[in-house]
């Protein structure tokens, strides 16, 4: 069974966890405490020597970090897949849009404003920095999105999965998504779609911790 190593409110484990249970692919969930440091230290570090979350051991004992790419192993040859050449490329153009315009500004705002608040005065400026671009990408995104259903034309698919992950939690880092009509019409369709499951779900799924976890560690 796969393992999947994510942290409670994280958009981007939401991306794996949110693709296992739309495709019914059985799987083990241990929680790891940012919070606390837990994925900077020794235990965590020798499973996943980037020290983030999401991260994936197969059940076949292959490893692979980086949340869209756990989500894009994880729904190849799926329904989630898009099915053709340009829609694949499609899918990828938006997961990285969405690693480099979205997800490194709405996710530290949110932490700061959202998760950690007695920090936020000490971040004040660089908040604002990353909610401003923030509001850049989504401008982006929500052009890209009027008229369309999904991000590719093959419909509802990882890409979405992706893109989605912390675009849904940026109320988090006090952006106003009102300002974003297309977006938010799109948000509406991805939580309507088959099985879908929010993170709430994930935070309240059955999991292990860390420490219970005897996993062998073997950085690759
Ligand atoms: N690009 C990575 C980003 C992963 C990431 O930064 N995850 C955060 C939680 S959402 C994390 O692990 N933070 C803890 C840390 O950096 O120590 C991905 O998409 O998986």
């Amino acid at each position: 069974m796969n393992t999947l190593y994510a942290t409670r409110g994280s958009g981007n484990s939401l991306k794996p966890f949110l693709t296992m249970k739309q495709l019914d692919i059985p799987f083990r969930l241990v929680f790891v405490d940012v919070i606390n440091g837990e994925t900077r230290r020794e235990k965590y570090l020798a499973i996943n020597p980037a020290g983030t979350v999401p991260y994936m051991v197969t059940s076949d004992g292959r490893r692979l970090g980086e949340s869209n790419a756990i989500a894009w192993y994880l729904a190849e040859e799926t329904r989630l897949a898009p099915g053709t050449c340009y829609d694949r490329a499609q899918a990828l153009q938006w997961l990285f849009f969405e690693q480099g315009n979205l997800e490194p500004f709405i996710s530290p705002a949110r932490f700061f404003i959202s998760i950690v608040p007695h920090r936020r005065a000490e971040r004040a400026e660089e908040i604002a920095r990353w909610q401003a671009r923030a509001c850049q990408g989504l401008g982006i995104l929500d052009g890209y999105l009027r008229g369309r259903d999904f991000i590719t034309d093959s419909g509802y698919s990882v890409a979405d999965i992706g893109v989605f992950g912390y675009t849904h939690v940026a109320a988090g880092a006090e952006i106003d998504l009102g300002q974003y009509p297309a977006v938010q019409r799109w948000m509406q369709r991805v939580t309507e779609t088959s099985g879908f499951v929010s993170l709430s779900d994930m935070n309240d799924h059955a999991s292990i911790l860390l420490a219970d976890d005897g996993i062998q560690a073997h950085a690759s």
